[in-house]
């Protein structure tokens, strides 16, 4: 398919299923974004049949705006997972709160608060990449050891990496495109600024369709990216997995999808799994509880759905053999925020493409990776956006809160601090020889650093610990993890390539060896 068709495509609209109670199947999968989407399309490809089962939406359908997707600047209910109020990561603009209220609704972004950090996650069939910024990004070679130690990194070099990339879609701007418009002088005053400081800028691969783009900034074509589309989803030009292993899914035949379906309980039944699961209305009310057997049954829930479902069904007894290591290693990717103000001199653009595309590695010197993102207002801002990925020891835990009947994650605000100190590295360097400042209005009242979140969720069930090489579970035959929860706390750059690859490489030999 070429690009202009690809970009200009809603997206597909598949069978959704409402699974039956009682149902017996052979491979049930939990979750409907990367890891969840590689095992069903490999499992499927392989003669199974499969069902998938996602919390969220459909996100198939749309609103009265004619639109499947709520745009950033203005939020609707469409765009947050059961709040009455938005949560937006930059609370904030010259000092003031710019959250509002909204209807509840099985929306599209959940901004899950745990104490100390607030997780943001997709909620949706194609789950994280619905609202992700796209970029694609495989960890430079010498860094592999730091993500994934034990894996063999010949093996993800020469085969899951690129296979993940090429079913991805992963693409590269044209870097004379990139010097010519518009939408990204906010990008090229990052790299003259990361430039004079002597760092090195990268440009960063991403799944937007770039020739989409580029008629988008000529007006001929509905816009997307150029009209600030991202955390609510993006009606046109991202490849999510709605336009790539979704469709491929389908085609096999063999994958039903259940939207508005969430697995509460896993426990052993004779020849497999008893899966309990609750049917959701747009408000999140339960509508009706199922319960299949499952011969197979794969997390993909993400890195804390899947840490919390294994965390609670250990403690409750549902699955009593599961490891201890069940719940650890749980990282942030190092994740911080901040902005810079510009001189008058130096206008970012009132027009900024929503898909970063620039990044500044100093990560070897300072820890640092950090993306030159924009701030999509529609006015000139004077001010440079970041976010940075960065190196930092400090790992959290999930347990089971039974006073409470929920998970609890025991992170710490302050452990942030490492990934300031990383962070300024390099902007406390190019704020000094630009003779410019931090933003002090974009996270609430004088305050500098976006240190209270996350959108790189990962670990809970590491490789290795709670499951053997492959993601196969300890104590419990035929229960796998596939997803972010794999991963102890950090891809050094942004994750979902790697977990992609990840889910390539262990699906593979679960194929071969356990069906
Ligand atoms: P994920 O994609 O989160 O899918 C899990 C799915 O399971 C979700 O659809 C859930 O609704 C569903 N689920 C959870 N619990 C249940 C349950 N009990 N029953 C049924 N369904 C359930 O997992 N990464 C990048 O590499 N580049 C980026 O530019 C980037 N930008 C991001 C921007 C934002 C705002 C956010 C939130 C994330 C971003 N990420 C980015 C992170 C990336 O999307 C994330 O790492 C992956 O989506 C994680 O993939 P998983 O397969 O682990």
């Amino acid at each position: 398919m070429g690009g202009l068709a690809l970009g200009g495509l809603a997206p597909a609209a598949y069978a959704a299923t409402s699974i039956a109670d009682a149902a017996t199947i052979p491979a049930l999968v939990i979750g409907t974004g990367y890891g969840g989407c590689v095992a069903a399309l490999r499992l499927a490809q392989a003669g199974v049949d499969v069902h998938m089962v996602e919390m969220g939406m459909a996100w198939d359908t749309p609103g009265s705006d004619g639109k499947v997707f709520a745009n950033t600047t203005t939020p609707d209910q469409r765009s947050f997972w059961l709040r009455t109020r938005t949560k937006q990561p930059l609370s904030n603009f010259l000092g003031f709160p710019i959250d509002k209220n909204i209807p509840k609704y099985t929306g599209i972004l959940d901004a899950e608060e745990f104490s100390g950090i607030t997780v943001y996650q997709g909620r949706g069939v194609g789950g994280g990449s619905l609202v992700n910024g796209g970029m694609a990004v495989t960890p430079r070679r010498e860094t592999f050891g730091d993500v994934l130690p034990g894996v063999n990194a010949d093996e993800m070099y020469n085969t899951y990496y690129p296979r993940a990339n090429a079913e991805l879609g992963v693409g590269m701007i044209d870097p004379a495109w990139f010097d010519s418009t518009a939408c990204y002088q906010y990008a090229r005053v990052g790299r003259k600024h990361a430039q004079r400081s002597n760092f090195p800028f990268v440009f960063v691969p991403t799944v937007y369709d770039w020739n989409y783009m580029k008629q988008e900034a000529a007006g001929t074509v509905p816009k997307s990216a150029l009209a600030g589309e991202i955390l609510y989803g993006n009606n046109y030009g991202k490849k999510s997995l709605q336009k790539t292993y979704i469709p491929k899914i389908r085609a096999t035949g063999r994958v039903t999808i259940s939207p508005l379906h969430r697995v509460s309980t896993v426990r052993p039944t004779t020849g497999g799994y008893t899966v309990t699961i609750e049917q959701l209305n747009t408000t999140g009310d339960v509508v009706a509880t199922k319960q299949v057997t499952a011969a197979k049954v794969f997390f993909a829930a993400g890195s804390v759905g899947t840490s919390k479902l294994l965390v609670k069904l250990k403690a409750t007894g549902a699955l009593p053999n599961l490891n201890g290591e069940v719940g650890k290693g749980w990282g942030d990717n190092g994740n911080v925020m901040c902005g810079r103000a510009n001189h008058m001199w130096d206008p970012t653009g009132p027009l900024q493409s929503s898909i970063p595309t620039l990044g500044i590695d100093n990560w070897a010197a300072g820890g640092a990776f950090a993306e030159v993102a924009p701030l999509p207002t529609g006015i000139e801002t004077y001010a440079s956006f970041y976010l940075s990925i960065t190196k930092t020891p400090h790992r959290a835990a999930f347990s089971w809160n039974a006073a409470a009947n929920r998970v609890d994650l025991s992170w710490q605000t302050a452990w942030k601090q490492t990934s300031i100190t990383a962070a300024k590295t390099i902007f406390d360097k190019i704020n000094s020889k630009e003779g410019t400042i931090y933003r002090t209005d974009l996270f609430g009242i004088y305050k500098i650093w976006g240190d209270h979140l996350t959108y790189h969720p990962l670990g809970g069930a590491v490789l290795n610990r709670a499951t053997d090489s492959y993601g196969r579970l300890h104590g419990y035959p035929g229960l796998y993890v596939v997803d972010g929860a794999l991963i102890p706390g950090t891809t050094v750059v942004n994750p979902f390539v790697t977990i992609t690859a990840l889910a390539e490489r262990n699906i593979e030999k679960i194929i071969a060896t356990d069906l």
